[in-house]
């Protein structure tokens, strides 16, 4: 018998509500497909190939299913996971003991969204051992938008609804696919579908035609890494033009005239000429946007990678504020919360704050931790460079630094050079192979999932979560497989912590603290009484606008009839908009001293990598399944026609693509959507650093062209991870 039952994919932040069917396997709970929920109020019926792969992803033959331990001269053991639990701790209470609590860091990678304890205990499990050499993707993500955030500080009445609005920036960003930056990731090709017949006015700035550039009024089709130019452009037309917002701008920022000034060197010919975009285009999105009523822009990964990742979210916000981009005063407030605090949004601002320069310092680059996490791109050089506060151990959840960091051979010295490297993942991963632990974890549908990671992620960025106050909760839906033994990653470092007998305080790190929705609430974890995950996420929700038991209600998912309005400014706030920072403006001025046709003229280097993710996979995760690979377990080359004409290079064949850095070898395909001079591959591919003839099974590893010591960002260390420049041969 088949039990069809409502639940929530977890494996990108959209949270969509579905279906799984559970079938009996001797005694096991079995799902054996999943498929959208047309009874979800939110996503009726959709669902994307990642989710309906969750069957695959629970039931593959390469899913870990045991502990593993290496053992001397290296190879892997099962080892029971309480015992792990117990060596582990151990080992790393002797390191804090010899070396100093700093030797012990924590790296957590982006599947940590679909479980809202694994981070959040892992967090409390090392400032518990003393140490706060905490590290996340984000700092090699869109660290951009909370240092921006920091300097510029906030709108409080927040951003519009996509649904209600006339005209949608959208820079390097496609969530049409990634359903994750910009438009709401709910269903974002019907949204988007839905606006334009209403009247919305899309643009868009890509190098590429990307999915959502196809349907945009406007498109920018720049040259990749010129962003913060076709910005500060942009503002100088709307301000020459006068097509901004006094009022807004009157009553809430600082700093307008000096924007005014910096940015006016940024005419439209120089703009068009740099960006290789033409002039007429870039007027006539300046006033599409700045002329609409209801308006927005954001950003996603792209213009993030090519360097500047600051200044071009600053400019970005700046963007917004000087028109006003934002809801006022009466109007009804975007994301109000629903498994989130309950919260009311004033019209005013949020006095910019520290970005950067405090908290642990690293030991290399100057770097610091920031308001965007500490730098990540900077942890593989705190674990090889000797000496005091050398890092010794690191423990990775649910993240995958040798695919997904830059620098691939530094990073493995750096994995290889650890006293001890521990891996949770569901699956063998590049950098569990080189693991002294492999943690074997459940996944999502074996763990309770809630959508609050879904509303959470509106602290991250504009464009982002649900827009109205949307919750699901959802119990165990499947057991686990026969005979395996796995953990849920808070479990374990509760399991460690208990072993060591230190106490755990557990913070749910939630921007709502920052961002003046609620107070923080840090909870202790008893040692003596071991909750249940859904204990925890209960205590997760405790303070949510409505209460999980009444989320509970409704399986399929619920819209709550919440209808937030926007108060006024309270009478004591003297907050502004920071549209002058010295920092960013400083950044500005040192882009418009740069000899940028030299730069567009190399002949060893004629090509520029760019960055671009995939339909099928999640990062690293869904390569070894085949539904979703087809079979086909590289990742192309991207390439336009006329480019790989000229190379004498067709569909499928091999090339090898090099940069100063490194070089990879690669398969070509075709694709017009390209600019001319660029190509495009996906991340999170390919194997360990000498392994490069295996690249038809494992692909390719971007991660090799890139250095971390060159072009990098001055504050999160983020370096250059696209626009690339890169010399394409035939393979030989
Ligand atoms: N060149 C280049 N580099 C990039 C990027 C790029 O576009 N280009 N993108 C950057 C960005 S935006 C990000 S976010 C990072 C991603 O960086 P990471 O998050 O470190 O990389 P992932 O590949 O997502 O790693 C996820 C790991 O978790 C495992 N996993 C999957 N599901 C589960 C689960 O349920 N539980 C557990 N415990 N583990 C699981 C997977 O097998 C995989 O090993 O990469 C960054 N690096
Ligand atoms: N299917 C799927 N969904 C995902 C992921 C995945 O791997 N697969 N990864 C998840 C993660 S970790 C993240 S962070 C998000 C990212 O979400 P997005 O940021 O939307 O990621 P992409 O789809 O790669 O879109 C980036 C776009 O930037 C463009 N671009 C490249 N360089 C530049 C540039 O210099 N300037 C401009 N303006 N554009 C540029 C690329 O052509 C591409 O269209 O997606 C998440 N969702
Ligand atoms: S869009 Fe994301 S949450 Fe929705 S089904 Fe696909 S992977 Fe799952
Ligand atoms: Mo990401």
């Amino acid at each position: 018998m088949t039990d069809v039952v409502p639940t929530v994919c977890r494996l990108c932040i959209a949270h969509c509500g579905v279906l799984a069917h559970v079938e009996d396997d001797a005694g096991r709970r079995k799902v054996t497909k999943v498929t959208g929920d047309p009874d979800n109020p939110l996503f009726k019926g959709y669902s994307c190939p990642k989710g309906r792969a969750l069957p695959e992803l629970h039931n593959h033959e390469g899913r870990l299913l045991t502990s593993l331990k290496r053992n001397p001269p290296g190879e892997f053991k099962t080892v029971a996971s309480s015992e792990a639990a117990i060596e582990i701790a151990d080992q790393l209470q002797s390191l804090v003991e010899e070396h100093g609590p700093r030797s012990v860091a924590v790296y957590v990678g982006t599947p940590n969204v679909a479980y809202p304890a694994g981070a959040s205990v892992g967090n409390a499990f090392l400032r518990a051992l003393g140490s706060s050499m905490f590290f996340t993707s984000n700092t090699i993500d869109q660290p951009g938008k909370q240092i921006a955030m920091a300097v510029h500080g906030k709108w409080l009445g927040g951003e519009p609804n996509f649904d209600d609005a006339d005209a949608w920036l959208l820079l390097g960003s496609n969530p049409i696919i990634s359903k994750s930056a910009g438009i709401p990731g709910q269903n974002p090709a019907q949204k988007l579908k839905e606006a334009q017949a209403r009247g919305l006015q899309l643009i868009v700035v890509d190098p590429r035609v990307s999915d959502v550039a196809r349907k945009a009024a406007v498109h920018l089709q720049l040259r990749p890494g010129e962003d913060h130019v076709l910005l500060a452009g942009m503002l100088n037309i709307i301000i020459q033009e006068q097509l901004y917002d006094k009022e807004f701008v009157r009553e809430n920022v600082s700093g307008f005239d000096q924007l005014a000034k910096e940015v006016k060197a940024f005419t439209p010919g120089y703009v068009a000429e740099r960006t290789d975009v033409p002039e007429q285009d870039i007027v006539r999105a300046a006033r599409m946007f700045a002329s609409a009523a209801i308006k927005h822009a954001n950003s996603g990964t792209g213009p993030s990678f090519s360097m500047y990742c600051n200044l071009k979210e600053y400019l970005l916000m700046c963007l917004n504020t000087i028109c006003g981009a934002y809801v006022r005063e009466g109007q009804k407030a975007t994301r109000p919360n629903a498994m989130l605090p309950s919260y009311v949004p004033h019209a005013q601002a949020l006095a910019p704050f520290k970005g950067w320069g405090y908290g642990e310092k690293m030991r290399v680059r100057g770097l610091t931790d920031t308001a965007a996490g500490m730098p990540t791109a900077a942890l593989a050089d705190e674990i090889l460079l000797e000496g005091e506060g050398q890092v010794k151990a690191l423990i990775c959840i649910g993240g995958n630094p040798m695919a997904a960091w830059p620098d691939q051979a530094k990073t493995q010295a750096a994995m290889e050079a650890l006293d001890l490297l521990v891996c949770f993942d569901v699956e063998m991963s590049s950098t569990a192979r080189l693991a002294d632990y492999v943690i074997a974890c459940k996944q999502t549908l074996e763990t309770p999932g809630m959508s609050q990671s879904g509303e959470n992620i509106k602290y991250f960025g504009s464009g982002i979560g649900f827009q109205d106050a949307y919750g699901q909760y959802s119990d165990i839906v499947a057991d686990p497989p026969h005979g395996s033994d796995l953990v849920e990653e808070w479990s374990f470092f509760y399991d460690m912590a208990k072993h060591l007998n230190k106490e755990l305080f557990f913070a749910a790190v939630f921007g709502f603290a920052k961002y003046k929705e609620a107070d923080m609430v840090v909870m202790p974890l008893p040692l003596d009484k071991k909750p249940s995950t859904a204990d925890i996420y209960a205590q997760i929700c405790a303070s949510s606008r409505i209460p999980l038991e009444e989320v509970k209600r409704y399986p399929h998912g619920k819209i709550w009839d919440v209808e937030v309005r926007v108060a006024d400014k309270e009478p004591d706030c003297e907050a502004r908009l920071d549209c002058a920072n010295d920092t960013m403006l400083a950044q500005l001025a040192e882009v418009f001293a740069e000899d940028f046709r030299q730069s567009w003229n190399d002949s060893t280097f004629p090509f520029r990598y760019i960055p671009r993710r995939h339909n099928n996979f999640m990062n690293s995760a869904g390569r070894s399944i085949k539904k979703l690979s087809g079979g086909r377990r590289w990742n192309p080359a991207w390439m336009h026609p006329e480019d790989l004409a000229a190379l004498g290079v067709q569909n499928g064949d091999s090339v090898r693509i090099s940069s100063l850095h490194g070089s990879i070898p690669a398969i070509v395909e075709a694709d017009n959507s390209l600019r001319r001079g660029l190509v495009a591959l996906s991340h999170a591919f390919g194997g360990l650093v000498d392994e490069d003839d295996r690249y038809l099974e494992q692909g390719s590893n971007v991660g090799k062209l890139l250095s971390t010591e060159v072009d990098y960002d001055p504050i999160t260390g983020m370096p250059r991870m696209g626009n690339i420049p890169v010399a394409i041969h035939p393979a030989s």
